[in-house]
């Protein structure tokens, strides 16, 4: 590795000239880009290659973390951060007249995943490798990643992602190492000296490929590894099938290539289509095949044994989405290795491990029995008989019990139900946060929990702090070093050394300076953008994350359209400016969510320029909202809403992002954020609206009648009328969907019910603005007491509680 700039700036230039054969002058920004990260890889390469030898021959257990989802956002800065030469490369450019920040943009996000889940399991990889964990990821490379958002006249379309356009740079096609996976056919079964063995006939081969990308870790020499797998045609089929028949030959590489053509938009809904279940077979199948592969190649050579496989591989399903993995691991271990039922599901439970990250019912993944055994009927197979000898263990637990087994066998009322397979074929059951996890265990899943006692337990979600405070936010980071030192970075909790500067005047000062810089870079931003001039005096006040009914939006609006009626009323109201920011996409089908971008977008149309108002307010939605984005917004909030309606946010990252960089936390009880609370001081976090309890006390009683609390509260009334009468400047019925979630659901996720307490929080938050001594102490406690919420925690939490593997030290050339 490079360690001083000459050495960067000749081998840059080579680069370029190797690559492009290019001089620095003749070369394109994207030339520039394409050999910045070139180099850099190479350089990766080295460690990379010495890391999976030292795994190869270590024999030491390794974790691979299944995933739908990875939500990566870009990866140059956090590679050069992480590989210690970020400030080496910035001077280096900055010498030839380059700007790393303007290379950087031209990299393409990675957007494989729809939000929390995804960008939780990217957060996990960082932080396996800065604690040189033997852990990799596995997952699905989308064609198309999630949709890109255009607001047109206040709406959201929906555009194609095209990530992939100008290539990849960071990934490595292993052709190699492809696998192929079965689909559809029939199973024909014969038996050998009494023996049952299993022929998979007829079916549909799709060849998965691998494309490997690094991981980097910080300030070590380990580099894991993300697997993302690829559908493509069989090539022998293909030429076979195209002399008879050229038509259908086009036609099968075009279905087959749509299996990873694109990233499902759904964040926490199930949408149910045949091609998402074959999508989770095929990365499951995929993964697991090339994962066998190499421990047979590893370890049967040394160990001489498949029945081992458990204590040096361990395989983590993130969400139900790679269920699979359990009837998968069966087949590999009865039909090809020739285990026994009892010796194969000993390995496999002991191999998986299962989070939750949702109780959205509507998120709980089911699967039709007809669709599920037409395209994969030997997994069918296996998973009726987990189902049978499951069901039969539950009868002789809760003899005669109908209604309890059949709520909990995995095969009931048509569907197989993925999340009670997870349970059943998993060791370790593990919600994202203290509430969610106890909700888990005392409702959502209590039968389970009464079953298997111990397989439940907490990890709290975590964000890496390197990318999300450290990279985000230089201007901070470098505050916070050279106030406590760098010992933070590998040690988020050292953050807490901050604490004693919470009242220092010198200090507070020097970071409102910072935040003011990040606020004016999102000024900028904005009217590039949006045409908007923001006040950065004002308070930003921050709503990004999916646009769902139980984030509560909606609660928001209400709040800024209650601010304006009021300052129509009395324009010398005196409230701290504010700058109320949005950001979020919607899944395309999703009406509400839809409608809610709209009415945001209406609103914002209206205060913005009514000069009634005198710029007191102003209303911003920011389109296409992505981890880049975030990565701008986060650092200039001085308010995180965090509103949800209790129980429904099963933890929040967004969150925890939001207070590293010294937001104030306006926040509802749940999820993380009473872990937040619990951590930073009640003194220091804005909380309002019901308990989870309180919530789910009322559901039990069938809700709470809204029509009452309409009609005896006029504000309420007022403002739930302008919804549809003609207030806005659109069609009477635009908004008639947010006024029915609110009104004849009987406002299922207590946006009126929660108004009252949410206009309190949000007055206590202009008083504190008002003092900005007190405001700065909130944002520097705040600051000081996130260290917990890095994925550092949780990760080593995970290793130790769940996984139980060890650190494994690699050195280049040792
Ligand atoms: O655990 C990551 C993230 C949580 O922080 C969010 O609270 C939760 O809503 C999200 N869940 C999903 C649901 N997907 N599925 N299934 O994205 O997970």
């Amino acid at each position: 590795m490079f360690k001083t700039t000459e050495e960067f700036k000749t081998e840059f230039v080579d680069k370029l000239q190797t690559l492009f054969g290019q001089s620095l002058d003749d070369s394109s920004p994207k030339d520039k880009y394409i050999a910045l990260a070139s180099l850099i890889r190479d350089h990766i390469s080295k460690r990379w290659y010495q890391t999976n030898k030292q795994y190869r021959y270590s024999g030491e257990k390794q974790v691979y973390y299944f995933s739908m989802e990875f939500l990566l956002g870009k990866l140059l800065v956090n590679n050069l951060f992480n590989l210690g030469i970020k400030d080496i490369c910035r001077q280096g450019l900055a010498e030839m007249g380059i700007s790393l920040e303007e290379l950087e943009a031209l990299e393409p996000d990675a957007g494989l995943g729809n939000g929390g889940l995804g960008r939780l399991a990217a957060c996990f990889l960082d932080s396996l490798a800065a604690l040189q964990f033997p852990g990799h990821g596995c997952g699905i490379r989308y064609r198309h990643g999630l949709f890109e958002q255009k607001i047109i006249n206040g709406y959201q379309v929906e555009l194609p992602d095209n990530w992939l356009e100008d290539g990849y740079v960071w990934e490595v096609r292993k052709a190699d190492r492809a696998v192929t996976v079965k689909f559809g056919g029939n199973v024909r079964m014969e038996t050998h000296e009494g023996q049952c063995i299993f022929y998979h006939e007829n079916y549909e081969p799709v060849r998965a490929v691998p494309y490997d990308v690094p991981v980097v870790g910080y300030n070590c020499e380990t580099v894991n590894t993300l697997r993302l797998w690829s559908a493509e045609a069989d090539e022998f089929d293909f030429s076979s099938f195209s002399k008879g028949d050229y038509l259908k030959a086009v036609e099968y590489k075009y279905n087959v290539e749509a299996t990873t053509q694109v990233l499902y938009p759904d964040d926490n809904y199930q949408e149910g289509r045949i091609l998402r279940l074959k999508q989770q077979y095929f990365f499951v199948a995929a993964g697991i095949a090339s994962i066998v592969r190499r421990y047979m190649k590893n370890h049967c050579e040394a160990y001489n044994s498949i029945t081992k496989f458990h204590e040096y591989i361990s395989i983590h399903i993130n969400d139900t989405h790679p269920a699979l993995a359990i009837p998968e691991l069966m087949r590999v271990f009865i039909d090809e290795e020739g285990l026994s039922w009892e010796e194969a599901w000993h390995i496999t439970v002991n191999t998986v491990s299962y989070t939750n990250h949702t109780i959205l019912p509507e998120a709980m993944e089911k699967w039709p029995i007809d669709m599920f055994k037409c395209l994969l009927p030997r997994i069918y197979m296996i998973v009726e008989e987990i189902n049978k000898r499951y069901c039969a263990a539950l009868w002789q637990r809760y003899p005669g019990e109908w209604e309890k087994i059949r709520r909990m066998a995995i095969i009931a009322d048509g569907y197989v139900h993925m999340a009670h397979l997870a349970v059943v074929g998993s060791h370790s059951v593990n919600g994202v946060a203290k509430i969610h996890s106890e909700i888990l265990k005392k409702q959502v899943m209590a039968n389970f929990h009464e079953f298997y006692p111990y397989r439940f337990n907490n990890k709290t979600n975590g964000v890496t702090h390197r990318r999300w405070l450290a990279n985000a936010n230089p201007q901070l980071a470098a505050l916070i070093t050279d106030t406590i030192g760098f010992s933070w970075l590998a040690h988020p909790t050292d953050l807490t050394n901050l604490h004693k500067y919470a009242g220092d005047a010198v200090f507070q000062e020097k970071i409102a300076q910072v935040k003011r810089h990040n606020k004016e870079v999102l000024a900028k931003y904005i009217k590039d953008h949006n045409g908007i001039t923001v006040d950065v005096d004002s308070i930003f006040d921050v709503h990004v994350k999916r646009i769902h009914a139980y984030k509560r939006q909606t609660l928001n609006v209400l709040h800024i359209m209650d601010l304006y009626n009021r300052l129509k009323e009395s324009p010398d109201l005196d409230i701290a400016p504010r700058t109320f920011i949005f950001g979020g996409k919607a899944a395309p089908g999703y009406h509400l969510a839809k409608r809610t971008i709209k009415l945001i977008t209406t609103l914002a149309g209206m205060v913005n320029k009514d000069p009634l108002v005198k710029n007191k307010i102003k209303i911003v939605f920011l389109e296409n909202y992505s981890v880049s984005l975030a990565e701008l917004i986060i650092p200039a909030a001085d308010v995180s809403e965090q509103i949800s309606t209790a129980s429904k946010e099963a933890s929040g990252t967004g969150n925890m992002k939001f207070m590293m960089n010294g937001a104030v936390t306006i926040c509802t009880l749940d999820g993380a954020n009473i872990e937040m609370r619990d951590e930073v001081g009640a003194e220091n976090i804005i909380v309002f609206g019901l308990t989870a309890d309180e919530v789910i006390r009322y559901y039990t009683q069938g809700g709470y009648n809204v029509l009452d609390l309409y009609h005896s509260d006029k504000r309420i009334k007022m403002l739930v009328d302008q919804l549809t009468n003609g207030f806005f400047p659109v069609g009477f019925d635009e908004f008639d969907a947010i006024y029915h979630s609110l009104i004849r659901t009987n406002d299922e996720y207590f946006v009126l019910k929660d108004f009252g307490t949410y206009i309190s929080a949000q007055n206590r938050i202009n008083e504190f603005y008002k003092n900005q001594s007190s405001w700065r102490k909130l944002s520097i406690n705040n600051i000081a007491f996130s260290g917990r919420f890095s994925t550092d925690r949780t990760i080593s939490e995970y290793a130790i509680g769940i996984w139980k593997i060890k650190p494994l030290v690699v050195r280049v050339g040792g």
